[in-house]
C-alpha cells in the first residue's frame, strides 16, 4: 500500500470561489485522491482557507466586520460549500489557526538561524488619519495614464496598467479617503532566496517527471533578469502571524506581521497538526507525513494549484523548507493549471463574473459541475466554459451515455425477470471481447489517472461507458429474449455487473451518482476492478437490486437559455 499526501490550493478566504478557481485546485486534488483512496492506497487529502493578508482585511472591511469574525464566518461557508462539493478532504483547516502561528515563526527562526534572513529598510506610505502605514491596494488616486479616478496603488483596473504608489495623482488612503499620507521608513525581512539559488535549481532538474507549464515557470524565476530575487517575508499590516523567531521577540519588528505567501505554504503542514490534534492524535501521526526522519521518507507528495501559484510552490516554499535546515517533507509532484475562461471572457471575482460554487449548486446537482469541470480541464491550455457546450456535455455523457445505460438495463431486467440478477448461460464470444477491451481500456484509464491527465482520463472513462452502451446495443436482449430467454438473461446478469463497475471506476468523477448506483445495486462491493472478468462477476445470480430513479436529467434549451442570460451579468 502506497501513501500519498495531497494538497490543494488553499482558497483565500475573501469569498466564495468561482468554478475557475475550483478547477485549477480543490477538484482535479480531490479527483485524486479518491482514485487513489479507490486502489487501497492510504491517502492524506489537506487544504484549508488563506486567511491572512490584504484580500482578507479589505473584504473583511467591505462586509463591516471585524477581520477575525469575517473569517471565521467565511470559513464555515467555505468548508460547506467545499463539502457540498463532494471534496473529501482529510482536513480542511484554517492559515490562520494556532498551529500554523507556531510553525510560521518557527520557521522563521531556523532561516534567520541559517543566516538566510536579513533586514532592509524601505520607505513606504504612511496615512496620519488611519496611524497605519498603507500596503498598495490600500491607496488610490488618480491614474497617471487614463485619468481613471480610482486606480488602486498596484494597479489601474480599468487600464490595466501596473503601478507604483507613488504614479498616482492625488493619492488618498482606501480605508479613510484622507490625504494626509507620508512616506515614511520601515523595516522589513527578506529571504535571501538568491543564496539558494542553485540548490532550488539543482532541485528543480532533478524533478525530471514534472510538467512543462511548472518547470518552465520556476525556470523563468531563477534565470531570467538578474534572476531569483530576495524576497519581503514581512508586511505592516494588524492581521496575520506576527513576526517572531521561534517563540523569542524579534527587535524592531514589534506591530508587523509575516507576508500572507510566507505563511499560507506552511498551512500545508500545519493543517496536517490541526487534523492531529482536532481528532486527538499524537504528533507522531501527523508528523509521519511531513518528517523524512519520523516515516514520511516514502509518502508520495503531490501539490495541485492554478499556473499563477507556481513560483512560490517551486521557488519561495521549497527555500524556506530547506533554508530550515531540517528533515521535512518536500514535494514529489506538481500538477499545475491553465485557466478557465467563462463565456468570452474571463471569471473574475472582483467583478463577480461567471459561475460561483454556490451558484452552481442552485441550479444543478454536483455532479454535472464535477464531470463538465474535469473533463474540461484546462490542462494543456486554457479552456473555456460555455452553455452549449456544458448542455451538450451533460446530455450526451452523462445523460444518454452513463444515465440511459443504466436505465435500460434495469428497467428491462424488471420487466422480464424482476428486481434480481438472472440466471443465464455462459459469457459467449460477445461477452469476452467486451471484457477485452473494457480491460485494455481500463489499463490505460488506471495510467491517466497516475499521470493526473485530467482530461485523458475523462475521456477513457466515456469510452468504458460507451463500449457498455455499444455492447447492449449490438447484443439487444430484449431481441435475444424472444429465442432465447437463458441468453438474454445472461446478457442481462452482464449488464447489471456493469452498473456496479461503472459506480467504482466513476466515483472520483462521480461521487454521488457512483453512491446512487451502488446503492440501486444493493452493494457496498467497491473493490477495483484488477481483474475485470471477475469484477463483472461480482453480483451473482439471485442478487436483488432496485431501479433507480433518473440518473441524469437532460439539460433543456430554455434552462440553458434561462441561466445564460442569469449569469451574464454581475453577481448580485
Ligand atoms: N490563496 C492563491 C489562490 O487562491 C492562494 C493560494 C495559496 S496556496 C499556499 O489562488
Ligand atoms: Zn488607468
Amino acid at each position: 500500500m502506497a501513501r500519498i499526501l495531497i494538497t490543494s490550493a488553499i482558497p483565500y478566504i475573501n469569498g466564495i470561489k468561482h468554478l475557475g478557481n475550483l478547477v485549477g485546485s480543490q477538484l482535479p486534488a480531490d479527483l485524486y485522491a479518491r482514485y487513489q483512496r479507490g486502489r487501497g492506497n492510504e491517502v492524506m487529502f489537506l487544504c484549508a482557507t488563506d486567511e491572512h493578508g490584504t484580500p482578507a482585511e479589505l473584504a473583511a472591511a467591505k462586509a463591516g466586520k471585524p477581520v477575525a469574525e469575517y473569517c471565521a464566518d467565511m470559513y464555515e461557508i467555505q468548508a460547506d460549500i467545499a463539502k457540498r462539493f463532494g471534496m473529501s478532504f482529510d482536513h480542511f483547516g484554517r492559515s490562520s489557526s494556532e498551529q500554523n502561528k507556531k510553525l510560521t515563526q518557527h520557521f522563521a527562526g531556523k532561516l534567520d538561524e541559517a543566516g538566510l534572513i536579513r533586514e532592509v529598510t524601505e520607505k513606504q506610505i504612511y496615512s496620519n488619519a488611519d496611524g497605519r502605514f498603507l500596503p498598495d491596494r490600500y491607496i488610490e488616486g488618480t491614474c497617471p495614464n487614463c485619468g481613471y479616478e480610482n486606480a488602486r496603488g498596484d494597479q489601474c483596473e480599468n487600464c490595466t496598467k501596473q503601478l507604483d504608489p507613488t504614479d498616482l495623482i492625488e493619492p488618498r488612503s482606501a480605508i479613510s479617503g484622507s490625504t494626509d499620507l507620508e512616506v515614511r521608513e520601515t523595516k522589513h525581512l527578506y529571504l535571501r532566496q538568491s543564496a539558494m539559488k542553485d540548490q532550488l535549481d539543482a532541485w528543480i532538474d532533478s524533478k525530471t517527471d514534472w510538467p512543462i507549464l511548472t518547470t518552465s515557470i520556476a525556470k523563468k524565476w531563477l534565470h531570467d533578469g538578474d534572476g531569483l530575487q530576495d524576497r519581503g517575508i514581512t508586511r505592516d499590516l494588524d492581521w496575520g502571524v506576527p513576526v517572531k523567531k521561534g517563540d523569542q521577540d524579534w527587535p524592531g519588528m514589534e506591530g508587523k506581521v509575516f507576508y500572507v505567501w510566507f505563511d499560507a505554504p506552511i498551512e500545508y503542514i500545519a493543517c496536517a497538526k490541526e487534523w492531529a490534534d482536532s481528532t486527538g492524535k499524537p504528533d507522531s501521526e501527523w508528523e509521519r507525513w511531513w518528517r523524512t526522519d519520523k516515516g514520511a521518507d516514502d509518502v508520495r507528495y503531490v501539490q495541485f494549484m492554478g499556473k499563477d501559484n507556481v513560483p512560490f510552490h517551486t521557488l519561495s516554499f521549497p527555500a524556506t523548507i530547506l533554508g530550515s535546515g531540517e528533515p521535512w517533507k518536500m514535494v514529489d509532484h506538481l500538477k499545475s493549471f491553465n485557466y478557465l475562461n467563462y463565456d468570452g471572457g474571463q471569471f473574475s471575482t472582483s467583478q463577480g463574473r461567471g459561475v460561483f460554487m454556490d451558484q452552481a449548486l442552485e441550479i444543478l446537482p454536483t455532479d454535472y459541475w464535477r464531470w463538465w469541470l474535469l473533463s474540461h480541464a484546462p490542462e494543456s491550455s486554457d479552456s473555456e466554459f460555455t452553455w452549449e457546450n456544458f448542455q451538450q456535455s451533460v446530455n450526451k455523457d452523462l445523460a444518454d451515455v452513463l444515465g440511459n445505460f443504466v436505465s435500460r438495463i434495469t428497467k428491462f431486467c424488471r420487466s422480464k425477470f424482476g428486481e434480481v440478477v438472472p440466471e443465464g448461460g455462459d459469457f459467449g464470444e460477445r461477452e469476452n471481447a467486451l471484457i477485452d477491451e473494457l480491460t485494455k481500456r481500463v489499463r490505460a484509464y488506471e495510467a491517466h489517472m497516475e499521470a493526473m491527465d485530467v482530461r485523458k482520463s475523462a475521456q477513457e472513462l466515456r469510452a468504458i461507458w460507451v463500449a457498455g452502451n455499444e455492447y447492449l446495443q449490438a447484443a439487444a436482449p430484449w431481441s435475444t429474449f424472444k429465442e432465447d430467454p437463458k441468453q438474454a438473461a445472461a446478457q442481462v446478469r452482464l449488464g447489471l455487473n456493469l452498473i456496479r463497475f461503472y459506480a467504482v471506476l466513476s466515483a472520483p468523477f462521480i461521487p454521488y451518482t457512483s453512491a446512487k448506483m451502488l446503492s440501486a445495486m444493493n452493494t457496498l462491493d467497491t473493490s477495483w476492478p484488477d481483474d475485470v472478468a471477475a469484477a463483472l462477476n461480482a453480483l451473482p445470480t439471485g442478487h436483488d437490486f432496485t431501479v433507480p430513479d433518473v440518473l441524469f436529467a437532460k439539460i433543456t434549451d430554455e434552462q440553458r437559455e434561462e441561466w445564460q442570460a442569469k449569469f451574464a451579468g454581475k453577481r448580485g
